[in-house]
């Protein structure tokens, strides 16, 4: 049986949930994290993840199923390390897994694999996605059948790298007094399988309508970013990094700009937050991770579930990961 606040899984460590009804079930499409003794770096070394495993479950209360390796780092022709944040997607009978992972150039790129199952094997493209960059893809597929992917991660992710257009390994990013990187978004081709046009920033800006600042930790976006829409609002969530939050902005847009609106999720345990949202049979759902199975290991997380509410202006009750 799977309890809230309770890892889903502990035989294997597992992060970076990305969650989504598929065939009437909950499938989650997390990081394996290895159970390998490893120093944090500000590079994300540590993180040194070779593969995926699909998980799912027929409600949030029943048993969770490791349905086992889904996708292996030695059978991504382009990629040779790192297999970091994935999502999930569904387009006509087939489903395709986005995920990050270095290429031959030690560049972060983003590639797709594709199955008939959404609990894989999953078939990697012989290349990454053209022009794609960075980590942590999320997918969101709107109400008009339009898909777009939403991307980008900080210091190990290499964000910061790109603001020319091209990788420059030297960049650092803007000053705390400047406004902050926000995530990439771009729109997908119809076969999901490329870029309808390159990706572009998203805003992320304050009540005022100014964007946020770099020195704004508590708020600025840093990895991790979801999409998703709930009466009519499109909600923007994501991790703020250095100060271990989970929070959102707002928009009628899936574009943006989106409106910075609070916390959903306060720090858990490890350096690293990471989730996504999902609606369930008429509820909605945060999975999340913490490092609380390994006793604190940045490296090894697990990957967790909480019920997620609305205020009727459709702001988000803020979630204790540690509840009494
Ligand atoms: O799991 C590796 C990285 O850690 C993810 O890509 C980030 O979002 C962070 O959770």
């Amino acid at each position: 049986m799977t309890k809230p606040n309770e890892p889903l899984v502990t035989h294997i460590y597992t992060a970076d949930p990305s969650a989504h009804v598929f065939e009437g079930k909950l499938y989650i499409y997390p990081s394996h994290d290895l159970d390998h003794e490893m120093i944090s770096n500000d590079n994300g070394d540590q993180y040194d993840m070779e593969d995926y495993h699909v998980l799912s479950m027929d409600d949030v209360s029943s048993a969770c199923i490791d349905h086992g390796e889904a996708l292996h780092l030695r059978d991504i022709p382009w990629a040779t390390k790192q297999l970091w944040a994935p999502d999930a997607a569904y387009r006509n009978g087939t489903y395709y897994l986005f995920f990050p992972a270095r290429d031959k150039d030690d560049i972060f790129r983003i590639g797709i694999a594709t199955s008939a199952s959404p609990s894989g094997p999953f078939k990697a493209e012989a290349d990454y996605i053209p022009g794609s960059f960075s980590i942590d893809p999320a997918v969101f597929v709107d109400e008009d059948g339009r898909a777009y992917v939403y991307f980008g991660g900080l210091w190990g992710g290499q964000l910061e790298k790109w603001q020319s257009g091209t990788f420059d390994p030297d960049a650092e990013g803007p000053s705390a007094t400047e406004p902050a990187l926000g995530p990439q978004v771009a729109e997908l081709s119809d076969d999901l399988l490329s870029f309808k046009e390159p990706p572009r920033e998203i805003r992320i800006v304050d009540d005022e309508g100014q964007p946020l600042l770099v020195g704004d930790e508590d708020r600025r976006y840093f990895e991790g970013p979801w999409m998703h829409r709930c009466n009519g609002i499109y909600y923007l969530s994501y991790s703020t990094g250095t100060t271990h939050r989970i929070v959102y902005a707002t928009s009628d847009n899936p574009l943006g700009p989106f409106v910075y609106r609070g916390t959903i999720l306060t720090p858990v345990l490890g350096w690293t937050t990471h989730h996504s949202i999902v609606q369930f049979q008429d509820r909605w759902y945060l999975f999340y991770h913490d490092s609380s199975l390994s006793g604190g290991a940045d490296n090894k997380r697990s990957v967790k579930y909480a019920e997620l509410f609305y205020n009727e202006d459709g702001t988000i009750r803020t979630i204790d990961p540690y509840p009494d």
